[in-house]
């Protein structure tokens, strides 16, 4: 089931990934990056926010990432977590792609990017590193980001909630692309064991239960951040760790996830202004209005 959906959005993400020359090359230097996708333009932000790449790993979207660093440029980038899948270690997948993300990386830094990397869970061996600059990224176990209209902003990976969500976490990754998947094969599922002689069981209705449990699982990880943040008299909070990018005002905070390369191949950037958005590289389409998002943004995920 889980292999079937990923089949799915890896099949669903390569359809949106065109490849399509590049309009121009700015820099000379710029690693090895493939043709940008369809309506790619190179930009420049103030700051970069990105997190659970699970670089080591077969779903890291590495190709996508190293496109999407090679196209968009910043004065600071932040690694928020999970970058690099040390849980891995024994199944351990590196990739040509995977090597390309990384030179970006280091690309930006020879160009004058600040990186700091706050660790995550799957990277907590680096965490023996906070308080060093490791070829020539800082680690911290936390920031402080101020925006370029001074609104402060703790940025931390998110996994030290875990124990106090009180649902669990797996659910969280059973997502509504499995539900749309298990539809199809539900009538499928359900001709098969009538004809073996068996009771009707929906898959369906069973997953349906577990989507449930993963928005509610979203929605308390998301609140808890925020009043820990509250807590700390920041105007808002920039997380991830849940691999669901959000951009909302939970009270007073603003509540912000930057989301992963694993599944929505999605960043966090905020401009010279101090604006933040949320740009997904697999279907281009920017997100950078809280407003609405509050409105319907999780209330979509739960099937009818
Ligand atoms: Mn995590």
């Amino acid at each position: 089931m889980q292999k079937a959906s990923r089949i799915l959005a890896d099949t669903a993400l390569r359809s949106f990934y065109v490849p399509h020359p590049s309009p121009r090359s700015p820099r000379p230097s710029r690693a090895a990056a493939p043709p940008a996708p369809r309506g790619r333009t190179f930009r420049t932000h103030r700051t970069i926010f990105i997190s659970d790449t699970h670089l080591g790993t077969r779903g890291c979207k590495a190709e996508l990432l190293a496109d999407f660093l090679a196209h968009n440029e910043c004065d600071t980038l932040y690694l928020v977590g999970d970058i690099v899948d040390g849980w891995q270690i024994k199944r351990w997948y590196w990739s040509e792609a995977q090597s390309r993300v990384v030179r970006e990386v280091l690309r930006k830094i020879d160009d004058g990017t600040r990186v700091i990397y706050v660790p995550g869970n799957h990277d907590e061996f680096l965490r023996d590193y906070i308080g060093r600059s490791v070829f020539g990224i800082d680690v911290v176990k936390e920031a402080v980001h101020r925006t370029a209209d001074g609104r402060r902003l703790l940025v931390l990976h998110g996994d030290q909630f875990d124990g106090v969500i009180g649902c669990a976490k797996w659910l969280a990754h059973v997502g509504d692309r499995a539900y749309t998947l298990a539809l199809r094969l539900n009538d499928g599922l359900h001709t098969l064991r009538r004809a073996l002689g068996l009771p009707y069981w929906s898959l369906s209705a069973y997953l349906k239960r577990a989507v449930k449990n993963a928005v509610e699982y979203v929605s308390r990880f998301e609140e808890i951040v925020a009043r820990a943040a509250a807590s700390r008299g920041v105007d808002g909070v920039i997380c991830g760790h849940i691999h669901h990018a959000e951009m909302r005002r939970i009270g007073d905070i603003l509540y912000l996830n930057d989301g992963d390369w694993v599944e929505s191949c999605s960043a966090l950037v905020e401009d010279a202004r101090g604006n933040l958005e949320i740009l997904r590289w697999a279907t281009s389409t920017p997100q950078s209005d809280p407003a609405p998002l509050a409105a319907h943004g999780k209330a979509a995920l739960i099937p009818a």
